[in-house]
């Protein structure tokens, strides 16, 4: 046979949902048509972005969003974008999202489904030609078809997502996702308008050397976790810090690493959000092998009370969570018998 002439392409993620599908026996193909619907709205995006300096879109959009953080103008392109895909497609009744105050209803009152994404982390990095990254979860409705969804549908325990993904508009523009069954990465090829399986069964290492930290809020974290960035510059650890969340994730993911964001004094809750970026990249990395927690808590249990509550994250490879935990419960001992000699002196 002459294949060896024409190589081939690889698999397609919709010929790869398709089999996927197949795993789920009652699955009836919504989720699969979400799936794509949100990998058309990333091609979409990724088109403008990869030309946003030609045509005029990069910089402030001139508002802010309900997090009271500057929009730029892709921002607003992306969230129209993806809302236009979901709505259009016709699988999701409500979404919210970072851009938007409250939840919106898309129309489809009969569909099953409820999305909470960020439409674009990070593009106050796209004006320097820096990754960023859509971050989307994916819950099964609580509410009755036939109605609008409702904000309970949308405050669902991180454990409750059917599946949970990210696109990384970066040197190539990947789409990752899972549905519960292990992790696979897709490659896009703008020649064919395509993604392809280019890592499947992604594994995150058990640990790593890299630690992921904004170190200009130093002076705000608490002694557990400067005790921990000690023990990383003690041990020669590399510090990796990108300033978008998608793409420094996505490089731990891979290579083995810790992502911190604890509260800090600007941040107190921490900066990251519950609903779209946290639960969604614990759903990920768990699925990798990996863990994310809030420094004590697991993110996925971690319950939701408002659409854009924000929590500490410290996420990655699972040995790596544990040395920063054992750091912060180091600290708690150490406060707790502060008060208790210093109770005992006044008794
Ligand atoms: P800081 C981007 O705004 C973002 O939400 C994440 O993508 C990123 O990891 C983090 O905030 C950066 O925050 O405070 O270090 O600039």
């Amino acid at each position: 046979m002459n294949d060896k002439l024409a190589l081939p392409v690889g698999t397609t993620l919709d010929r790869f949902i398709m089999r996927k599908q197949e795993d789920f026996p009652f699955a009836t193909g919504e989720l699969s048509q979400l799936l794509r619907d949100i990998a058309l709205a990333g091609k979409i995006v990724n088109r403008e972005i990869n030309r946003a300096g030609l045509l005029n879109v990069t910089g402030a959009h001139g508002q802010q969003n309900v997090q009271g953080e500057e929009q730029q103008k892709l921002d607003v392109i992306a969230n129209i974008r993806f809302i236009r895909a979901l709505r259009n497609g016709g699988e999701v009744c409500t979404i919210i999202s970072e851009e938007e105050d409250g939840i919106i209803q898309t129309g489809n009152t009969k569909g099953k489904y409820v999305v909470a994404i960020d439409p674009l982390d990070g593009s106050s990095n796209i004006d320097v030609n820096v990754s960023i990254g859509t971050i989307f979860s994916i819950y099964r409705r609580i509410s009755e078809v036939g109605q609008d969804g409702t904000e309970e549908d949308c405050l669902q325990l991180g454990t409750r997502q059917v599946a949970a993904g990210y696109i990384i508009y970066g040197s190539s523009t990947m789409m990752v996702y899972t549905t519960g069954c292990g992790v696979n990465g897709f490659t896009y090829e703008p020649s064919l308008g395509e993604f392809f399986l280019s890592h499947p069964d992604i594994r995150t290492p058990k640990t790593g050397a890299i630690y992921s930290i904004n170190e200009g809020n130093l002076n705000s974290f608490s002694d557990g976790i400067k005790n921990y960035l000690r023990y990383c510059q003690d041990n020669n650890y590399s510090a990796r810090y990108i300033g978008s969340l998608v793409a420094d994730f996505h490089r731990n993911l891979l290579k083995g690493g810790v992502y911190l964001y604890p509260a800090t004094k600007k941040s107190p809750n921490g900066k990251l959000r519950l609903m779209y970026e946290c639960n969604t990249l614990a759903f990920i990395i768990e699925q990798a092998g990996g863990k994310a927690t809030d420094g004590n808590r697991r993110i996925m249990e971690l319950t939701p009370k408002e659409l854009h509550q924000r929590c500490p994250l410290v996420i990655g490879s699972p040995d790596m969570v544990d040395k920063v935990e054992e750091f912060l419960r180091a600290e708690d001992l150490a406060a707790e018998s502060i008060v208790k000699a210093a109770n005992d002196v006044l008794q």
